[in-house]
């Protein structure tokens, strides 16, 4: 049983994301989604159109996602990986070499995957000209 893993924020959802995730779930059998909470977003600088429930529930209801974890910290990443006896990490080939994910080498396999073209939150946000935030929709209360 062949047990990958991967990480984060996957807001707003797209093609690319789905795309990741199916192939990182093609390297084996059982595919963790390791996912930014909204406090280490904050921290990666990045602001979420979705909060964390609901990012979770979205991953949640794709066919290749096994288990969704919570992403807190950068520093987490070695006890992911031997907490849930992870194989393979796998990210997009926007983190090939980084060091956050080269430094795992010793204890598993690192996989980059080349990023999905033409498709990016930024872009959709972009897009879409979404000037000023609108109130939360659809929303998973935070409770
Ligand atoms: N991705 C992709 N193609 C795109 C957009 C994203 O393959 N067109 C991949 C990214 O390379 C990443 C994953 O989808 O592996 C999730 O993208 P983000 O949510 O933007 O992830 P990021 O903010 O880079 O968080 O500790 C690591 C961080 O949590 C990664």
């Amino acid at each position: 049983m062949k047990r990958i893993l991967t990480y984060g924020t996957f807001d707003l959802l797209h093609f690319g994301h789905i795309e990741i995730l199916r192939r990182a779930k093609a390297l084996g059998d059982y595919l963790i989604v390791a996912l930014s909470t909204d406090e280490f977003n904050e921290i990666k600088n990045k602001k979420a159109y979705h909060n964390f429930e609901t990012r979770k529930k979205m991953l949640e209801a794709i066919r290749y996602v096994d288990l969704v974890i919570p992403e807190n910290s950068w520093d987490q990443k070695r006890n992911d990986v031997l907490e849930y006896k992870v194989d393979i990490v796998v990210m997009g080939s926007d983190w090939e070499k980084n060091e956050k994910f080269e430094c795992l080498k010793d204890i598993c396999e690192v996989k980059y995957l080349s990023r999905t073209e033409g498709i990016s939150t930024t872009k959709i946000k972009k897009d879409l000209k979404l000037q000023e935030p609108i109130n939360e929709i659809n929303q998973v209360p935070n409770n």
